[in-house]
């Protein structure tokens, strides 16, 4: 392999490429051949320098597989610094997206030019971390303290024409990056243009209130989150103090993020993520089928929001109801979801009114005969869906992907409805479809590989984060959250309140509590699945008379203004009511419960410990890949905290011989059959490893 960066003179300006795939990374071999390359132009007749890149982007950032290693020479702020203070104009040529330290670059470069379609941001808050190399310094004296604390606490990239509005970039340019920028450098060498050094800018000024206001307003946004605290630190200490000296304060900023378990979790999550994207044992050359028409069965909230992912990404899609009422409330809950982008600034009037005609509704199956997949979103009841497969098998063309987005019924009994159970998957939206990130794509026994990787490929296109899981009940989400949520109504059963479990789990780190999701979700959800199951099936009974009083007296959740809590109708704010308490007091005496106060810590572990405890079944089961994919379902599907890492990451930085020491702890207060530990846990924490260890090599 040749050096990453190579230094070439084009017409008299040094040119200084990087060409480092996939996208660009400063290694410490592009650090150092960046260091190089200044050197070689310090010494040199070149006039001006640009700093350009191979590939498909400008560098993305600091390189983040070398974090946590020891730290080798040159350091980037030294790198940043050396481009800055070389005694030639420095223009960075920008294109596909400048992040983190390779925004820094660019900052520490005299001049910036960018392609119309590149995009710029400081995302290390994403990472638990903050601009490390100037960029808490130079942003704000370019762009000032509060576009700067908005890019930097938010880590959303912008585009690069709001770039130079914000004075980030100097100039934009529709195509021909390359030769603009060797233009733009002889330009300003014609024009003798100083080096225009940022770090040799005052301190942006600015009213000191103004940080206190933004710490707080991010206490709210970000919870416990120290990385935004701490960059509001950095700005602050750029609106006062000269550039050296608050460098100083960034470095030091930096070191404490860096050792942060938030940012190891959020790393973990970062790499999580792009891992649930592979499949074990699947060629990478696996043919994919061509998905342009979609069909989506049934035009509920589920099926509503389902079609509107696939017109989001520019397909045809066929939305079927059994009659016109039901298909006229689908289409009209999805003009209302599109008017509602338009109002908060999502896309245009005429983008919306594109996508939504890309929408045809229907009571036809025959519609359906040329669609590439079919998703069914109807009911959960396991004879409906394999009636509407086996109708699929009548009018669907061959080869077409037949998917179910099924939340808890058996992928395989439904494939076997079918002629062609090769053809048929899972695909698990979670609610609100069209804005929720996570996919549980579900792999059937008899499902073809290149259904799978088509399905895995589609994910992406329709911006959703796709985890690969086996068929159980619930699959890996929902069946990890019937622990957790059982736990959470044995709390309130025993003594707690709905506010005091929610404010547990929400101090936490939970988006929200349990019993507000459950309010959200509604309590007759679970009412009618424990209604379909004989008694001797439906679980502990201590775990669901709270919820199925409710149900009996009306009190179904948010829908009907009222459910473990009540809501005011027009702001939606909740609060806890005295018939709430009054059912909870009355069934806890039916059950002979007497009622006990249950601390915070108490609740926080019997509800994580519980999940982790079945999420350390599913991964021995191969119902996930492997454990990090169940963080990722818990992300981004279920409100859990990406600074902890996700359940499974969460459990190895609390330790797995403390885990399953906790575990014995409920089991012998609360009994075998809610607490049994899993025989994973058991073992691992026997011989002392973790579950990152077991991953690496699951057969020992
Ligand atoms: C930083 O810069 C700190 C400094 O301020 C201070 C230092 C002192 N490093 O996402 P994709 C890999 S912090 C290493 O699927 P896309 C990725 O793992 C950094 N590897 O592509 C994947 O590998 P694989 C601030 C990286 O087109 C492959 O590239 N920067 C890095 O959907 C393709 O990635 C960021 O946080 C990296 N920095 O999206 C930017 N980035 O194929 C992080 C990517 O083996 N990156 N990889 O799975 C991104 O946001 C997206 O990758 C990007 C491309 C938008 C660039």
């Amino acid at each position: 392999m040749g050096a990453p960066v190579s230094y070439d003179v084009v017409d008299g300006i040094g040119v200084i490429s990087i060409d480092n795939p996939p996208v660009n990374a400063l290694s410490h071999a592009v650090r150092s051949g960046i260091l190089d390359g200044i050197r070689t132009a310090a010494d040199d007749a070149s006039a001006a320098v640009v700093i350009r890149c191979e590939g498909r982007t400008f560098i993305a950032g600091a390189d983040i597989t070398e974090f946590g290693k020891p730290p080798k020479d040159p350091w980037l702020p030294e790198v940043v610094d050396a481009i800055e203070a070389l005694d030639k104009p420095v223009v960075a040529a920008i294109h596909g997206t400048a992040l983190g330290g390779g925004f820094e670059v660019a900052l520490g470069s005299h001049y910036r030019i960018a392609l119309k379609s590149a995009k710029v941001g400081l995302p290390e808050v994403k990472l638990g971390l903050l601009p490390g190399a100037g960029g808490t310094q130079r942003t704000p004296r370019l762009a000032g303290v509060q576009a700067a604390l908005d890019l930097m606490t938010s880590g959303a990239p912008i585009p690069a024409s709001s770039a130079e509005a914000a004075g980030l970039v100097d100039r934009v340019v529709d195509d021909g990056l390359d030769a603009a920028a060797l233009a733009y450098a002889r330009e300003l060498v014609d024009e003798g243009a100083a080096c225009r050094r940022t770090s040799e800018l005052p301190p942006s000024s600015a009213d000191p209130s103004i940080f206190a206001e933004y710490k707080r307003q991010l206490e709210r946004r970000a919870h416990g989150q120290l990385a935004p605290q701490k960059i509001v630190d950095c700005v602050e200490a750029a609106s006062r103090l000269p550039f050296p000296e608050g460098s100083i304060v960034e470095r030091e900023a930096f070191m404490a993020c860096m050792a942060s378990p938030q940012s190891a979790g959020l790393r973990h999550m970062f790499f999580a993520e792009r891992e649930a994207a592979k499949i074990n044992g699947l060629d990478k050359s696996t043919p994919l089928r061509e998905v342009a028409k979609v069909g989506v069965i049934g035009a509920g909230t589920m099926g509503s929001g389902i079609a509107m992912n696939f017109a989001n990404a520019g397909m045809q899609v066929y939305l079927l109801e059994v009659n016109d009422d039901a298909l006229g409330r689908g289409l009209e809950t999805i003009a209302k979801n599109y008017a509602g982008g338009v109002k908060r600034g999502k896309m245009s009037e005429e983008q919306a009114l594109a996508t939504r005609e890309r929408i045809t509704g229907t009571t036809d199956y025959a519609d359906l005969a040329d669609a590439d997949l079919v998703v069914e979103a109807v009911f959960e009841d396991l004879g409906l869906k394999q009636d509407i497969f086996e109708r699929l098998d009548e009018v669907c063309k061959p080869g077409a992907i037949l998917a179910t987005n099924t939340s808890y019924q058996d992928v395989n009994k439904i494939a076997a409805a079918t002629s062609r159970p090769a053809d048929v998957i899972g695909l698990h939206f979670f609610s609100p479809a069209h804005i929720m990130k996570l996919l549980e794509v579900v792999r059937g026994d008899a499902t073809a590989d290149d259904v799978l990787a088509t399905c895995m490929k589609l994910a992406k296109a329709i911006r959703k984060i796709p985890v690969v899981s086996g068929v159980c009940y619930g699959f890996i989400g929902n069946r990890m959250l019937q622990h957790y949520g059982r736990e959470a109504n044995l709390c309130l059963i025993e003594g707690a309140t709905p506010e005091t479990i929610d404010t547990a789990m929400q101090q936490w780190g939970m988006a929200m509590g349990p019993m507000r999701v459950f309010d959200l979700a509604g309590l007759d959800v679970g009412y009618k699945a424990r209604q379909g199951l004989p008694p001797e099936e439906r679980g502990d009974p201590r775990a669901f008379v709270i919820p199925d009083a409710l149900v009996e007296m009306g009190r179904l959740g948010q829908k009907t203004g009222a459910g473990l809590y009540t809501y005011d109708p027009d702001t939606r704010d909740y609060r806890f009511d005295a018939e709430s308490l009054e059912v909870i007091e009355t069934q806890a005496k039916e059950l002979g419960i007497e009622r006990r106060e249950i601390d915070a810590s108490e609740i926080v572990d019997r509800l994580i410990f519980s999940l982790i405890n079945e999420g350390m079944r599913i991964v021995e089961e191969g119902i996930a890949q492997r454990p990090s994919d169940i963080d990722v379902v818990y992300v981004y599907g279920y409100g859990f905290p990406a600074w902890r890492g996700g359940p499974m990451f969460y459990a190895d930085t609390v330790g797995l011989d403390e885990v399953y020491k906790r575990v014995c702890e409920f089991r012998d207060r609360f009994g075998e059959e809610n607490w049994a530990p899993a025989p994973l846990l058991e073992r691992l924490a026997g011989e002392g490893r973790s579950l990152a260890e077991w991953a690496s090599d699951p057969s020992s």
